[in-house]
């Protein structure tokens, strides 16, 4: 099945990471785009980052990351040194760095990140253990190879990936994006509700529980997470993703199967409505369950009917930021992440057919594209110090 273009944080197929190390391009980091935005507020002395500022309230903040610019842009670096309590590598966590050929793993990358955090005090968090993307052509075929062999391999790279981070990343998506695109409002598919993955296709739904079962072995207090994305605005899409997700989230919490948290992804997206009360008693029933709730890509993706205007359509992404966070907040929700924090960097900028289709440039993270914080920054500053 494929996914609704309009809907999925990718909209269409993504570049899917084959090769690990810096050569290869680990995912490629965005190239530098021409300077644009006028340098606001950076100055000598930018006060508290928001990882403090939310910290104040007990809340966790941070970002995506990519080990590369962390190695090669010094004002990137600053950025993600004085903004991200949290790091989660946009690519380096992903089967296709960690396990490009069978039997052999390369975690100098997302070693290199974790490093980085812990010399300064911060936390990586580990994404993602099953996906359907960024997964080696070598594992594809695996997995087509029977449910022995598929199980054998999915073991084995949960085994060796968590026995050789346990004592460094104790937070990790076991499963991401495992619900299947709604193609209409509430209209079930044929094929179910679960995405039609090398991984459904092998061992059927119940590769779910034994991920996170295989998770839950290796350690027995990692924090184990299902993640997921299409699931914050108001519209009936959403909404059947949402009744989706809270099946599958129902039937393990039943079942006892070791979950501990779900991830919203939070792509948000201009052009859908947003309503608070909605997306609260989503995360409200999430946490009925005894589940923690994180927030774990948040990033705005312009429409194009945001106006051009830099003040205008700021103000317009800082108050849909601010909503969105205040909500979460209010329900529950105590790690926030972002997809990324400098908006050069944005995969929305790498992957221009998903963000706005009128060419402009992306301004849907909290620092602009000469790093300096913007009306976003500000939005989540205000919701975190006021939580
Ligand atoms: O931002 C990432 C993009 O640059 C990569 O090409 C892609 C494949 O590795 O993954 C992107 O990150 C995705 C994340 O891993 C899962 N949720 C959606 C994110 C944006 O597509």
């Amino acid at each position: 099945m494929l996914r609704s273009p309009s809907n999925s944080p990718g909209g269409v197929s993504r570049r899917v990471v084959l090769g690990g190390g810096l050569a290869a391009g680990a995912g490629g980091c965005a190239q530098a785009q021409p300077v644009v935005a006028p340098a606001r507020d950076l100055g000598g002395n930018p006060g508290p980052g928001l990882w403090e500022i939310a910290r104040g309230r007990g809340i966790a903040f941070g970002a995506a990351v990519q080990a590369q610019l962390l190695a090669t842009d010094p004002a990137y670096e600053q950025a993600y040194a004085r903004e991200a309590g949290v790091l989660v590598p946009e690519f380096e966590g992903k089967w296709s760095v960690l396990q490009p050929k069978e039997g052999e793993f390369d975690f100098r990358l997302l070693e290199a990140i974790v490093q980085w955090g812990q010399a300064r005090g911060r936390t990586t968090r580990g994404h993602a253990l099953v996906w359907h993307e960024a997964f080696p052509e070598w594992a594809v075929n695996a997995l087509s190879e029977g449910a022995p062999r598929a199980r054998a391999v999915m073991a084995a790279h949960i085994a060796r990936v968590l026995s050789t981070t346990r004592l460094r990343i104790r937070d990790w998506d076991v499963v991401n994006e495992v619900i299947a695109d709604p193609p209409g409002s509430d209209t079930p598919q044929a094929e179910g509700e679960l995405r039609n993955s090398p991984f459904l296709r092998a061992l059927g739904p119940s590769y779910i529980e034994t991920a996170f079962r295989l998770a839950r072995e290796q350690d027995p207090t990692l924090r184990l997470v299902l993640n997921d994305y299409g699931l914050e605005e108001d519209t009936p899409w959403a909404a059947e993703k949402r009744r989706r997700l809270l099946n599958l989230v129902r039937s393990l919490v039943r079942a006892r199967v070791p979950i501990d948290a779900v991830g919203i992804q939070a792509h948000l997206q201009m052009d859908r409505p947003f309503r608070p009360q909605v997306f609260g008693d989503f995360v409200r029933a999430l946490r009925a369950e005894g589940l923690s709730v994180l927030v774990t890509e948040l990033d705005i993706r312009e429409a194009s009917s945001v106006p051009d205007d830099f003040v205008a359509r700021d103000r317009l992404i800082a108050e849909r930021a601010g909503a969105f966070i205040s909500s979460a907040l209010e329900a529950g929700v105590k790690t926030f992440l972002t997809w990324g924090l400098v908006d050069r960097y944005s995969w929305l900028v790498l992957e221009p057919a998903v963000g706005r289709r009128d060419g402009k440039l992306h301004r849907g993270l909290p620092l602009d594209w000469e790093y300096n914080r913007k009306e976003m920054w500000r939005a989540m500053a205000r919701a975190f110090a006021s939580a």
